[in-house]
């Protein structure tokens, strides 16, 4: 595979210092395609944690955003997208597919009405999970039986009112819940 990773390399200079735009391609390569293996080595080359930081001190309470800890969150349930386009969606708003750290964070996005998309994928490696965004994956919450990459599912959806987790067909069309930190 030196090959490839020697093409990825190139396109990396070509496409200068816009690394997010990479990584979203290479996201997308690997959603895409069921050779994970190959597109994972120029994945984790090149993959940094991505930039979701919020310049701004305050959560934009005037446009649906809410506050919880140091981050704040955009509910999206009034609309259905597959996970891609969700997560596309939130990073047009300054924020990416919301991370789960804690049980308390967890709690507060339990959502009540439909099942939401969640920042979590193993799409890179099987079983590899990781949160969109860079946090550390530890913190989780699984349903009985999840994950369980039913038919190939590798996008992280979380259940209603009690808030476990399931692993998900990515194209299924959800609610979902955007992120962004809200630290000074
Ligand atoms: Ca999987
Ligand atoms: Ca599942």
């Amino acid at each position: 595979s030196h090959s490839l990773v020697l093409y990825f390399h190139v396109l990396f200079l070509v496409m200068g210092e816009d690394t997010n735009q990479l990584r979203d391609l290479l996201l997308g390569l690997c959603l895409r395609t069921r050779r994970k293996s190959f597109f994972a080595i120029a994945a984790k080359t090149y993959f940094l944690p991505s930039s979701s930081a919020n310049p701004s001190p305050q959560c934009d309470l005037a446009n649906g955003w809410m506050t919880y800890g140091s981050n704040c969150y955009k509910f999206k349930s009034d609309t259905r997208k597959s996970w891609t386009s969700a997560r596309h969606d939130c990073v047009a708003d300054g924020a990416d597919l919301v991370s789960i750290t804690s049980a308390g964070e967890n709690q507060f996005v339990t959502p009540t009405g439909i099942s939401m998309w969640m920042g979590g994928h193993d799409s890179m490696t099987e079983g590899g999970w990781e949160w969109t965004d860079g946090s550390p994956f530890r913190f989780i919450h699984w349903n009985a039986g999840n994950p369980d990459d039913y038919y190939g599912e590798d996008c992280l959806s979380m259940l209603i009112n009690n808030g476990y987790w399931n692993d998900d067909n990515c194209e299924y069309k959800r609610g979902y819940i955007c992120k962004r930190r809200g630290e000074k």
